[in-house]
């Protein structure tokens, strides 16, 4: 198996905790963004959006780190990190559908702000952030995970990116019920770090 990966990806890091706390072994090709190495002809063949993460697992390829976790969990994870009970699957699904869009045009652009010169208007882009954390810490006073009372995909497509706000300076004071999570997702088996999340 190999993943396309950048080490400071939040997106890269989702599939990477899953990987590690499945325990399967893999291959990381560093793919370099600056140098456009996203857009040469061989890595758009794997994926024509040119963006990591990507994986390659045989001769399966999957793109997007929504979709990665959920290959990964059906492929290998039994029915423990996405079941596939249709109220149970929707109900882990609707929070990836969040991390695509609160955390990644909210939270994830915020961080490329601050970290890359991002473009993104800070009104629009803080105010998503901060709708998205406040979801979250709703759900996370009444329950210890996002879905099914255990951990899923669902919590490590939210994670990465919800861990890095200080990097948009988004302020995690607010909402302890989130710090709370955090502190339970660092102290799963196979849990990994990644430059500004602590491990
Ligand atoms: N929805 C995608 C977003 C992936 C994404 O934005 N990847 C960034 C790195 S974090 C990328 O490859 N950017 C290069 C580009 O879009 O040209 C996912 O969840 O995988």
């Amino acid at each position: 198996m190999k993943l396309y990966d950048r080490g400071p990806s939040g997106n890269c890091h989702k599939v990477r905790l899953l990987l590690s706390m499945l325990g399967l072994e893999y291959e990381k090709e560093s793919v370099d963004l600056g140098k456009e190495e996203n857009r040469r002809p061989e890595f758009l063949r794997l994926n024509p959006r040119g963006q990591v993460p990507t994986l390659t697992d045989g001769d399966v390829t999957v793109w997007d780190s929504q979709a990665i976790l959920v290959y990964l969990a059906r492929r290998y994870g039994g029915e423990e990190w996405l079941p596939t009970e249709a109220v149970a699957m929707a109900e882990v699904m609707q929070w990836l559908a969040m991390s695509e869009n609160e955390f990644l045009f909210g939270l994830a652009r915020a961080r490329q702000n601050k970290k890359m010169n991002g473009p993104w208007p800070w009104d629009l882009t803080s105010a998503l952030a901060r709708s998205g954390l406040a979801v979250i810490n709703d759900q996370l006073e009444e329950h210890d995970w996002l879905a099914l009372g255990r951990p899923t995909i669902a919590d490590l497509a939210c994670y990465p990116y919800v861990a890095l706000a200080h990097e948009g300076e988004i302020s995690l004071d607010d909402y302890p019920a989130v710090r709370a999570w955090m502190a339970r997702i660092r102290a799963l088996p196979g849990y990994v770090g990644m430059p500004g999340i602590g491990d």
